[in-house]
């Protein structure tokens, strides 16, 4: 990684003008807490905390950082970021409680409220409508393996887009649907932490019907740019050059990239595709009307990118090379993931040129503008020493992947933003609190605040973009 005191030389702006701009991201579960009130429903989430083992640190978002009552003051520091965006999701637990049905006014007056600080202090509001909270009583009918959850989804959106439409532009439909399909249908290591093979499948397609169905409702609300954020992935074979390397390179690509871009771009399942996900050919399940209405959804595509994947034939056990992931993958043959150092702290390898060629590929592949909506480090800094946490190490890993980024935009590439995961130290999903992501550090058993070096980083590459 290279040194964080480098100055980091960003190109303003392009020859039509335009600029690279920059945010910061949070999620609902991860950041509100108050999950009971103000008539919020539960969620999948809250039910999958529960579970012994489930989650490291056996927490919860419960409490997290309390954002639901202390959102002015984060606000505050994402103005003091200086930044142009603040990315940021929306519970639908708290707008439909029981997923259908009956509206809770009380939730969509926070998102109401929240929009306004937004905008008060000159910031561009950015809502994500499913970043992975689905109402239980949804789940407990099917969850995404059933087609009324996507109807439902659409459903949810319109009335979100009917209150808050006049004042938010831009929409993500669903945050890494590959996660709440893959990580909690098949490898069952997120909620609702079901195990159950290749009917995943059947959640990435609903997953794909709803961000469609969402997406034309969002639009009938008024000008709306809508867009889907996929953790899509460079995949780096380890091996190549055998049967069984490329089947495996293949069917990891397959679920982890393609089976959200074909629809989206080519309107169809491809046939590698159908090879490791036949589900995705039975008729019942992908109906007359779902791949066209798939087709062409997004106005523009958000990539979250952390760490490259780099699959290689098992030597051992199915699917298993003990990372979590690994079961993930129905259909493919068995596989483990190679990781090459230097890591972060969630053990996720470092190479900031995935960054690069993600862009490239995808802006090529896709034709549509694409914007980095989430990248971030998670690093073992929780010490607040005399008022300030030095995480140089994070810098270094901003720094390198904004650089990145610039680097795409300058060959070429339409990409529009760049935004760090994440605000604030928070709920880090099946590893609890014991992962830390965070610009701002928080102490849980009061809940201050405390800027990182990495936020007064930040701040100063938005000074310099804006200049
Ligand atoms: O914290 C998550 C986020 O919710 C989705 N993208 C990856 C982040 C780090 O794991």
């Amino acid at each position: 990684m290279s040194t964080p005191q480098t100055p980091l030389s960003l190109p303003v702006r392009l020859a039509d003008g335009s600029r690279l701009e920059l945010g910061t991201a949070t999620a609902s579960y991860q950041v509100e807490g108050a999950i009971a009130e103000d008539g919020r429903g539960p969620s999948i989430w809250d039910t999958f905390t529960a579970r012994p083992g489930a989650v490291r640190d056996g927490s919860s978002g419960e409490v997290a950082c309390d954002s639901y009552h202390r959102y002015l003051e984060d606000a505050d520091l994402v103005a003091g970021l200086g930044v142009d965006w603040y990315r940021f999701s929306i519970a639908w637990p708290r707008v439909v409680p029981a997923g259908t049905g009956a509206v809770e006014q009380r939730g969509l007056d926070y998102y109401d409220r929240l929009v306004d600080a937004l905008l008060e202090r000159g910031l561009k509001p950015t809502a994500t409508l499913y970043h992975w909270d689905l109402p239980q009583p949804l789940e407990d009918a099917g969850g995404w393996l059933v087609r009324e959850t996507a109807e439902a989804f659409a459903d949810y959106a319109e009335v979100v887009a009917g209150r808050l439409g006049d004042r938010v532009g831009t929409w993500a439909t669903l945050n890494e649907p590959w996660c709440a399909g893959y990580l909690g249908y098949a490898a069952g290591v997120h909620a609702p932490g079901r195990s159950e093979g290749g009917a995943a499948h059947r959640a990435a397609h609903h997953l794909m019907l709803g961000h469609a169905l969402a997406a034309e409702r969002v639009r009938a609300n008024g000008p709306a740019d809508v867009g889907i954020v996929l953790n899509l992935a460079p995949i780096w074979p380890e091996t190549t050059g055998t049967p069984e390397a490329d089947a495996v390179t293949d069917g990891v690509d397959a679920l982890r990239n393609r089976v959200w871009l074909d629809p989206l771009v080519d309107g169809a399942y491809d046939e590698g595709l159908l090879a490791v996900a036949p589900e995705l050919g039975d008729p019942e399940l992908v109906r007359e009307g779902d791949l066209a209405a798939i087709l062409g959804s997004a106005d523009w595509i958000g990539i979250n990118y952390y760490t490259p994947v780099r699959p290689t034939p098992a030597t051992g056990a199915a699917n298993e090379g003990g990372h979590p992931e690994g079961g993930a993958y129905p259909g493919v043959p068995p596989f483990d993931l190679v990781v090459r150092e230097p890591v972060t702290d969630i053990g996720w390898e470092i190479d900031a040129s995935g960054l690069e060629e993600l862009l490239v590929t995808t802006a090529e592949r896709t034709g549509l503008p694409v914007l980095v909506m989430e990248n971030g480090a998670a690093m073992a800094d929780t010490a607040v020493t005399d008022g300030r946490v030095d995480d140089q190490d994070r810098i270094g890993y901003l720094r390198d992947h904004l650089a990145a980024t610039v680097a795409a935009r300058a060959s070429g590439a339409d990409v529009r933003a760049y935004v760090v995961w994440t605000l604030l130290d928070n709920f880090e999903w099946a590893e609890g609190y014991t992962k830390t992501f965070g610009l701002v550090h928080i102490d849980s058993r009061d809940q201050t605040r405390t800027p990182k070096a990495s936020y007064h980083w930040v701040a100063e590459q938005a000074a310099a973009l804006r200049a």
